[in-house]
């Protein structure tokens, strides 16, 4: 296993719209292996191939408390159940040290592969709910940034480049 480089806002590269994978093949395995292990490390709950400049439609999620419940999505789809909205502080390992209240539908039905290729579906509310809708909308190119204010949006982007440039 490998831990990835995860790519920050406001890297163009996050804009990207991932393409379906079209088998479930044994690299395509290794990626969600090495996804996990950088999601882990973080750590974090929900982590999606664009954020690791991968352009292909893998994420895996791992909402337990003790990293021991990984849900692994590939060409993931959803449709809303419930369109009541829950507002929930959301944070992004692309966006790190910053967290904002977004508002997204309550409970989603989520169909996908599985690591074996399999097709599975599950219906989704709370943190899981948010989870996953957080992470398809990476797989489209968008952020959670992308509902807040542009004022707000403009000071996280200025005070991560600057983080970015006494990195460099
Ligand atoms: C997406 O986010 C999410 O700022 C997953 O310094 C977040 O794993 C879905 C993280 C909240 C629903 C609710 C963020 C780690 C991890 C940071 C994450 C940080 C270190 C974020
Ligand atoms: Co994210």
């Amino acid at each position: 296993m490998a831990k990835l480089e995860i790519l920050e806002f406001p890297d163009p590269r996050l804009r990207e719209v991932a393409k379906p994978v079209a088998t479930v093949t044994d690299s395509v395995r290794t990626l969600v292996d090495d996804m996990l292990e950088t999601m882990y490390a973080r750590p974090g709950i929900g982590l999606a191939a664009t954020q690791v400049n991968v352009h292909q439609r893998v994420v895996v999620i791992d909402i337990s408390e003790d990293q021991s419940e990984p849900l692994i999505l590939i060409n993931p789809t959803f449709e809303v159940l419930d369109h009541q909205l829950h507002e929930y502080d959301e944070g992004c390992l692309s966006i790190p040290g910053f967290y904002e209240t977004v508002s997204r539908p309550r409970q989603i039905r989520l169909k996908a592969l599985d690591y074996q290729g399999e097709s599975y579906a599950l219906e989704a509310e709370g943190l899981l709910a948010v989870c996953i809708q957080h992470e398809l909308d990476h797989l489209e190119g968008k952020l959670f940034v992308d509902y807040i204010s542009p004022l707000k949006r403009n000071r996280i982007r200025t005070k991560l480049e600057k983080a970015h440039r006494q990195r460099a």
